[in-house]
């Protein structure tokens, strides 16, 4: 099969992000031939080192990755599947293309976990012109397309979480320096902090200083900027900040830490792999429609309910109300049932088939009726 993706950068690392993870899968593991259209190089190349931001094409992972610029080159056409992420549009250009050789087109949606996706997933919409595009929908349930999963993740992510050299050494070579490895050693526990500008993260270094347990504390440089000044006091985090990482990296981080904070789309999803506590802050909408998203997910999640509780106050925050139910979410009882809970949310999830398998099949059957 031969696949454009096409991916314009709305906002921050997610649009790209999903887009490059499902390109890499469709080559490495179903044997697809793919472009990858993205329109904003400088965002991708933060997720991806060694991607050149002003190149027009290059080659990387398998992939053929393409700058999508206001005058794409004619030449390049529609070939069997065209997926376009987020209903971003391919060129008018391309359109003409298709209509000439009527490829499979997918618009691949956001993920949510409201129940009305199920009925929505799969659907086709007849355009004007004769060409047909099937909405394809992330999701929880086996009715929809599922999540992003790599093959063989799992027995990767058990040998590191089972080995602390191994997660030592890796570690290292991202950049946590040795005195926060040795807190680790000692029996700090570990908690990875990816969220936006809104989110109560003076609150939660507060609830983690007046925490027992010592906590090693890594964050992306950039993000919570304000987190060094609330974390002064004696027993507060230890903040660790790292670069941007390649997403298999950021992968076995969030398998390194104890608790994830994540936010958007994809790095929510990898932390459900990590088979760890997580926190999610998702993307605001006007509205406030993401609440209603949040609750669709929250009722999903097997969680206990002091981590529901935390997870809603990062999303709302209120003064003192991020640190308290932080507290609480981390008493032994809570904690204890957070960490069954992570475990059967990822072997739940994990049984179900993954996106780039649905998409790859759901194409196909598409294709062979063409
Ligand atoms: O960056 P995000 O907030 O992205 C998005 C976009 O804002 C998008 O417009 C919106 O619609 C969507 O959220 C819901 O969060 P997300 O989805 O987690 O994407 C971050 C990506 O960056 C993800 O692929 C993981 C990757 N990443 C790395 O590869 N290395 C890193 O060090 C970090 C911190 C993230």
């Amino acid at each position: 099969m031969q696949a454009d993706i096409f991916c314009r950068v709305v906002d921050n690392y997610g649009d790209v992000g999903v887009c490059w993870r499902l390109a890499r899968q469709l080559a490495r593991d179903r044997g697809w031939d793919v472009r990858l259209w993205v329109d904003d190089l400088e965002s991708f190349a933060h997720i991806q080192p060694g991607l050149a931001p002003t190149a027009p094409r290059q080659r990387l992972a398998g992939v053929d990755v393409l700058h999508w610029t206001d005058a794409p080159d004619p030449a390049l056409c529609a070939r069997d599947v065209v997926i376009e992420a987020f209903a971003c549009d391919p060129p008018a250009t391309f359109i003409a293309s298709m209509r000439r050789t009527h490829p499979v087109w997918i618009n691949l949606e956001y993920l949510s976990a409201e129940s009305w996706v199920e009925s929505c997933h799969g659907l086709p919409s007849q355009r004007p012109d004769g060409l047909v595009k099937h909405f394809f929908f992330p999701g929880f349930t086996a009715a929809t397309g599922g999540l992003l999963r790599e093959p063989g993740l799992s027995a990767e992510r058990d040998a590191l979480q089972a080995s602390a050299p191994l997660q030592d050494s890796f570690l290292r070579a991202v950049g946590v320096p040795e005195d926060a490895l040795a807190l680790r050693q000692a029996g700090a526990r570990t908690v990875s902090l990816f969220c936006y500008p809104s989110a109560p993260a003076a609150e939660l270094a507060q609830a983690l200083a007046a925490d027992p347990r010592p906590t090693v504390l890594l964050v992306p440089q950039g993000v919570a900027p304000a987190l060094e000044s609330a974390c002064g006091a004696p027993g507060a985090p230890r903040v660790v900040r790292l670069p941007f990482i390649a997403q298999p990296d950021y992968d076995r981080l969030l398998w390194c830490a104890d608790l994830n904070f994540v936010r958007g789309e994809d790095s929510f999803v990898r932390a459900a792999w990590a088979a760890r506590p997580l926190v999610w802050q998702i993307y605001p909408q006007e509205e406030n429609v993401h609440l209603e998203k949040l609750d669709a997910w929250l009722a999903r999640y097997p969680a206990p309910e002091p981590a529901h509780a935390l997870i809603r106050a990062w999303n709302q925050p209120q003064p003192g109300r991020t640190a308290a139910a932080c507290a609480d979410a981390l008493a032994p009882a809570a904690w204890q049932a957070w960490l069954d809970a992570a475990r059967q949310w990822d072997a739940c999830q994990s049984a179900l088939p993954g996106l780039a398998e649905n998409l790859a099949v759901f194409c196909t059957e598409l294709a062979k009726k063409r």
